[in-house]
Parts: structure tokens; C-alpha cells; sequence
């Protein structure tokens, strides 16, 4: 017995039912915060550093009270006192750690890295902002500090602080700790950030999120992913990328000293994981540190090295991987970039005249993932078809010397956040139909026996009306929005970016205005809901906010087609918000131009959750649509094949599609003077610009089987029961998108740690 109202009488003098939800947040921190605290870490002689940019973890209460096995307890004395846990929630800031897919998988990973026993800790830094908050003004994205550590948080001030030696002046870390219980373990790893004691949020100016660039000591880990469009903004993210690194090395080296390593021996201690390029130069960071610091010569400071780091790669896109100029590297810790100087001379001498792969290009800049694969001894793409396009096109020149080094680790998700903490009802319909297994080993095939068992398909449709009544209600009240309960839920959310083609949607979405105003009126009204943040400096997934929300308020005061349609685009959308999302949608969009999409993991969290996807041949669609067949999923569009044919030989032409009798109005409105109402013609007409003459991401492409796709699966939804028995089809199949699946597989080929 938990006895939540004697320590709410303890801390606050009262009793549970007469606390604010922050205070009760307060009594239940506490309470997991002890618990662990006073639990053991994993053990194991070689142990795992993960280390990261991002790391989105979302509130935690709710999981943490999940691993610990207290969650049904304290619901239920919840409930006795007259709340509830999703009510408490609302008091818990979400950390501002992250932004985008591989900060999510981060996080899905630590729960699975310790749900699994396994000896591995989160390594990257205490952001005090996140990105930003965005929110929307005049039908634009606004910005705003994430503010997170001024209400109670997990984090733990560790006495842990290491000197990081930048060229100009020395800065001393502090380590802040979060305890990671694995579920039903006993036992807890932990996401360890490093941060500066110097670090003045004040720097920042009134009413935005701009600051001096230049004043290292005071804004270092202010914001993930500073501007950097000009030299002071790449000097800081090398600054920042540096510190963390620098600080997750020396951590690195000192545990494994403790744990008995004579340095020599580092390999046998430690395996660092580097999630994309932001955290590479821990590679000459190691070297430093094992040649200046524990006297080991250059050549086994390199093979020690190369035996001890290994990367992943998330993305194709040459915007993520990334590119220095030396002397910027030089300017930050000269140290460092003559390290990098000898390691490209070794490339040169071991591949001579093969450019592809050198480190150091002719115009003296630096390939962050070409250092990770010749000096790591793994590098692995994250889903079958984005490994097949690293090893056969992007990377094939490194594939050529070390395919022994190429491996797919297909990502995964966390069931215990999104689904048993996320989606209760559906967690508990499962366990009434199959028992609790799944929950150890996220095999759900056994629902496949329910796939004609009306009571069940029935129970099941109860339960997404239910998730639908909870969005509705917060949706209502925490921005007032109103939407038809009993919609569609049709739902793109995922950062804003021209690969993912949201603008494919919002032409979709002008199509069916024009539909239903020609007195087309669908069957059941249709709610299409977005969500993600654009980079600030990236001005046309700007402009595609700008068009999503121009369209929302057109057809929101269009009173023909308002009853049928509703558009809307969630601010700030992150974890918490899609914990609301996922299990009330119906429909997953996954419409990323072939290629271009690694894998995503939105694509697995709705899978699980019983949406149907409408879906294009990427990422990790392809296998989700091996896993559920291709009768209870929606494919459409050209192949990743033809997207990478059409790139090489530079054949795409957006005239030809624009200038079809069904496209040609769907663009043109965009620049009509029924939008232009709710639209500010500079952004309108730069988007319509470029989707006309450029169209990188090729919207126009895909566009007229997207159409026909889009209506085939909204007339398909009008029969209920079959949409519900596809629906459990999905949900039984999602087995293999489990995280622990992916990280057993991490462990067997890359980290081989025991447990
Ligand atoms: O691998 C995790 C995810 O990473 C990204 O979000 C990324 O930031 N590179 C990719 O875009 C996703 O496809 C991928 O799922």
C-alpha cells in the first residue's frame, strides 16, 4: 500500500483530494524518485554510452509508474481521492531535450536498453529551451523559449563535473542525472546531461529566441540546434557538440577505470553508440584523451578507438550529415582539428585518390560520417530499404572497403509508453483477449483469432470512439478548438519538411474543398489533423505551415463546407501531445517522397494503435506493409527506385504534373484570391514558385494516385466493422516494431553486452 495521503500530509498538510494536480505531481515525484534512487544499476563489464543530440523522453510520470509496476496502484488511489493520473499529468512540464524522430528513438531505446537489464546509459546535454515553443500568429509559426526547468523535474545534480579544454578557455561540466527503470527489472540506467553552472537564460532577448551567439560560457546549452546560417552559429554548435562529447568520453574512461579497464583494454569496457553525426568528434575526443591524458601512442589510441565507437545513421538527407570547415574546428579546439588532419592523412594513405570517402575535402571541410565509418567499427541504417540505399547509393563508396562493417537495425518503439501508458483501454482489451505475455515479448499475433469475433470488433470501435472523445475534450480545453466527435481522424504529424509532404496533403485537402463545395458531401465528416515544428531558418516548410493554416481558417469559415471538413494544425506538438493523437487516429499518414524517409517511427506508434496507413514505399513503411499485408494497408505512389533514377539523371519536371487537368487548379489556388484572405501573398506565392518550377521533394509526383487513395480509404471507413477487423489486423502484426526486438538486435551484432 502506497499511502499517497499520508505523504501528501507529510509534504503539504493535506489530504490528496484537497492538493493542486502540481502538488500531487509533487507527492508522486518524490515517490518515484526514492524508489529510484534506492535501486541498483545495471552491471555488466562492458557497458553502453548512447550518446545523443536529442533525447525526447516526454513526461515521465505515467511511465516511470508503469516500469516500477505502481501504476495501477496509484490510479486507483487516484481515483479514491476523486482524480486521476492524466489530470496529475497535466502539472508535468515536458523536458525540451528534443524535437524529432531520432531524439524520440533515443528515448525508446533507453526504456529498452534497461527494460532489457542491459548496461547502458543516455549521454548528452541539459538544454534549458529545447528548439523552441512554437505557437501560431496571423496564420504563421511563432517562437518562444521551451521553458522546462523552472517546475519540478527528474533530474538528479550529480557531483560529477569534468574540464572540457576549448582552445580559448576551459569550461567545468556539471552532470545531471535521470533515473531509467527498466520495466519490471529491479534495476535502473540512467540519462546522464551535462550542462554549465555559467549558463544565463537573460542572454536571451525579450520575446524571442535570439541571443548573443558568441558568449559561449553563458549560452552553450541554451537551445538544441542553434541557428546556424551564420559562421557564430556553426561555431556554436561545434562548441556544444564538443562539450558534450568531450565530457561523455572522460565519463566513459573514468567508469571504465573503476570497473577495472587499464585502459588497453577500453574495448572490453565500453561501446559508444553515436546516434547521426552531432556527437562524431567523440571519436578524436578518445584519441585526445587516450594519447595526452593516459599516455597511449597515436596508433593504439586510433585502434582503441575504432574499436569502441559505432554509428547510426538516420538520414540521406545531406542537410543532416554533416560538414565543418576546418579552420571553424580549428577555432574551437585546435586540438581536436589537428587530430582530424592526422586521421584524413591515414585515410589518404590507405585509399589514395578515392575522394569519396577522404575526411578533409579540397575545400579543407570536414565529413563528420566519413570519420565515423572509417574510424567506428558498425555503422547501421535504420530500416531495411534506407540500409539497402546507404550500401547501394549514398555511402556505396564506403561499402566497397568495409561492407563488413553495413548492418540494418529496423527501428522500434516502446509498447510500454505507447501503448500501456498511452492507451490503457486498448492495453487492457488486449490482455482480456491474449493475457499478459505481450507485454514481456510484444508478440500480439494471438489477436488474429478475434479478426471475425464481433464482440471483440465492437469492443474495439468503443475504444477508438473513446480515444476520439478524449482528444475532442483536449483539444477543447487546452486551445479551444471544436471537433466532430465522431470525424475521421486523419492525422500527419512529424516535423515540417518538404520530404515528408505535408504540402502533398494540403493540396489533397484543397481538392476536397472544391468537392464537397460542388455538393460531393463525404459520408462522414473528416477531421484532418497536423502537427511539428519547422526549422526556423527553413523558409518553405514555413510557407507550408502558413498555406496548412490559411486553408484551416478558409474552410473553417466557408459554412458549405465547414460541417464536413476541418483542418487542424496542433502548436507545439511533441510527446505529450501525440499521446493523444496516436491512439484516437484512423488514419496514419506516411507520405514521404520514396527514399527520403529513413524509417519513421509515427508509422509503428499508429500501426499499434490501430490506425490504417496510407502509405508510400519508404522508410519502414515497406516493412509494415510485409507485416500487415497489403490488404489492410493503403500503398501508393512511384518506388524508391524510380525516385532515385529520376534524382540521378535529373529528370523530373513539375510542369509536366502541374500542367494535368486535375493538379493544375489544386496549385493555382494557392495563390487565389479566396486563399489570399487568410494568406500573406509572399509566403503563398513563393510556395506555389516553388512547387511550380521546383518541387525538390517532388509533391506533384504522387499526387493524383494520392487523391485516389485518399478517397478510396475514406469511402473504405464507411464499413465500420471491416475498417475495425483490418484495424486489429494492424494492431496483432505490430509485434516486430517493438524497440526491445531492435535493441536485442543492437546488442547480438554491435554491443554485445551481458545481461
Ligand atoms: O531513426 C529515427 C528517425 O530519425 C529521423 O527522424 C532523423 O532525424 N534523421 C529520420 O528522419 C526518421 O526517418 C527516423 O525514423
Amino acid at each position: 500500500m502506497l499511502n499517497l495521503n499520508e505523504r501528501a500530509q507529510a509534504q503539504f498538510e493535506k489530504p490528496i483530494s484537497e492538493l493542486s494536480n502540481a502538488e500531487i505531481y509533487k507527492v508522486l515525484l518524490d515517490l518515484v524518485q526514492e524508489k529510484t534512487n534506492a535501486m541498483p544499476a545495471n552491471q555488466g563489464k562492458r557497458k553502453l554510452y548512447y550518446i545523443s543530440a536529442e533525447f525526447l523522453i516526454g513526461k515521465l510520470l505515467s511511465n516511470n509508474l508503469l516500469n516500477l509496476g505502481l501504476y495501477d496502484e496509484v490510479a486507483a488511489e487516484l481515483k479514491a481521492n476523486g482524480t486521476s493520473l492524466a489530470e496529475v499529468e497535466e502539472a508535468e512540464a515536458e523536458p525540451s531535450l528534443g524535437n524529432g524522430g531520432l531524439g524520440r528513438l533515443a528515448a525508446c531505446f533507453l526504456d529498452s536498453i534497461a527494460t532489457l537489464g542491459l548496461n547502458g546509459d543516455g549521454v548528452g546535454l541539459n538544454y534549458h529551451f529545447g528548439l523552441f515553443r512554437q505557437y501560431f500568429e496571423n496564420n504563421e509559426q511563432s517562437y518562444e523559449p521551451d521553458e522546462w526547468l523552472d517546475h519540478p523535474t527528474w533530474l538528479n545534480k550529480s557531483d560529477i563535473s569534468y574540464q572540457v579544454p576549448f582552445g580559448k578557455f576551459t569550461l567545468n561540466s556539471t552532470l545531471y542525472e535521470i533515473n531509467v527503470p527498466g520495466y519490471n527489472q529491479g534495476t535502473i540506467n540512467k540519462l546522464r546531461l551535462f550542462d554549465l553552472d555559467s549558463v544565463n537564460p537573460e542572454i536571451i532577448e525579450e520575446g524571442s529566441i535570439d541571443f548573443d551567439k558568441t558568449d559561449i560560457k553563458e549560452n552553450l546549452t541554451l537551445f538544441l540546434y542553434p541557428d546556424d546560417s551564420d559562421r557564430n552559429g556553426n561555431l556554436l554548435r561545434i562548441y556544444q557538440q564538443y562539450f558534450m562529447v568531450s565530457n561523455a568520453a572522460q565519463l566513459a574512461i573514468q567508469e571504465a577505470i573503476e570497473r577495472g579497464s587499464n585502459i588497453h583494454d577500453l574495448a572490453d569496457y565500453v561501446v559508444i553508440q553515436i546516434n547521426d553525426t552531432h556527437p562524431t568528434f567523440v571519436i578524436p575526443e578518445l584519441i585526445r584523451l587516450l594519447t595526452t591524458v593516459h599516455g597511449i601512442d597515436f596508433d593504439e589510441a586510433v585502434e582503441i578507438t575504432q574499436n569502441v565507437v559505432a554509428f547510426t545513421n538516420h538520414t540521406i538527407l545531406a542537410e543532416a550529415l554533416e560538414k565543418w570547415p576546418l579552420s571553424d574546428i580549428h577555432e574551437v579546439v585546435p586540438e581536436i582539428a589537428e587530430i582530424i588532419v592526422a586521421l584524413d592523412e591515414r585515410v589518404d594513405a590507405a585509399f589514395p585518390g578515392n575522394a569519396a570517402v577522404a575526411i578533409i575535402d579540397k575545400r579543407d571541410t570536414v565529413h563528420m560520417a566519413s570519420i565515423a565509418i572509417h574510424y567506428g567499427f558498425s555503422i547501421n541504417g535504420v530500416a531495411a530499404l534506407h540500409t539497402e540505399i546507404l550500401k547501394n547509393n549514398e555511402l556505396n563508396h564506403f561499402y566497397e572497403i568495409y561492407p563488413e562493417k553495413f548492418s540494418n537495425k529496423t527501428n522500434g518503439i516502446t509498447f510500454r509508453r505507447w501503448l500501456m501508458a498511452s492507451n490503457p483501454e486498448l492495453s487492457q482489451f488486449i490482455d482480456d483477449r491474449i493475457g499478459t505475455r505481450w507485454h514481456e515479448d510484444a508478440d500480439l499475433t494471438d489477436l488474429l483469432a478475434f479478426e471475425n469475433d464481433e464482440e471483440a470488433l465492437l469492443d474495439l470501435l468503443r475504444i477508438k470512439e473513446n480515444n476520439k472523445e478524449a482528444l475532442a475534450d483536449h483539444l477543447h480545453r487546452t486551445r479551444g478548438i471544436v471537433i466532430d466527435r465522431h470525424s475521421i481522424i486523419d492525422v500527419q504529424i512529424k516535423r515540417i519538411h518538404e520530404y515528408k509532404r505535408q504540402q502533398m496533403l494540403a493540396l489533397y485537402i484543397i481538392y476536397k474543398y472544391h468537392q464537397i463545395k460542388a455538393g460531393h458531401i463525404p459520408a462522414t465528416p473528416i477531421t484532418i489533423i497536423f502537427g511539428g515544428k519547422a526549422a526556423p531558418a527553413y523558409t518553405i516548410a514555413k510557407d507550408i505551415i502558413h498555406l496548412i493554416l490559411a486553408l484551416s481558417e478558409l474552410i473553417e469559415n466557408d459554412l458549405d463546407v465547414a460541417p464536413y471538413l476541418k483542418v487542424v494544425f496542433v502548436d507545439n506538438y511533441n510527446v505529450s501531445e501525440a499521446e493523444y493523437l496516436i491512439p484516437a487516429a484512423n488514419i496514419s499518414e506516411q507520405i514521404s517522397l520514396a527514399s527520403k524517409e529513413a524509417s519513421g517511427t509515427g508509422n509503428m506508434k499508429f500501426m499499434l494503435n490501430g490506425a490504417l496507413t496510407i502509405m508510400t514505399w519508404d522508410g519502414a513503411n515497406v516493412e509494415i506493409a510485409e507485416h500487415v499485408g497489403e490488404e489492410n494497408i493503403y500503398p501508393f505512389g512511384k518506388s524508391s527506385e524510380e525516385i532515385v533514377d529520376l534524382y540521378a539523371n535529373n529528370a523530373y519536371d513539375p510542369q509536366y504534373y502541374y500542367k494535368q487537368e486535375r493538379i493544375k487548379p489544386l496549385v493555382d489556388f494557392i495563390i487565389s484570391d479566396e486563399l489570399a484572405a487568410y494568406g500573406i501573398p509572399e509566403r503563398l506565392h513563393r510556395l506555389y514558385k516553388d512547387i511550380t518550377n521546383k518541387d525538390y521533394f517532388m509533391a506533384l509526383i504522387d499526387l493524383e494516385e494520392f487523391i485516389d487513395v485518399k478517397e478510396k480509404v475514406y469511402s473504405e471507413y464507411e464499413d465500420r466493422l471491416d475498417w475495425t477487423r483490418r484495424s486489429l489486423i494492424n494492431i496483432a502484426n505490430a509485434g516486430f516494431f517493438s524497440a526491445d526486438r531492435t535493441i536485442e538486435e543492437y546488442n547480438k551484432d554491435i554491443w554485445h553486452l551481458e545481461n
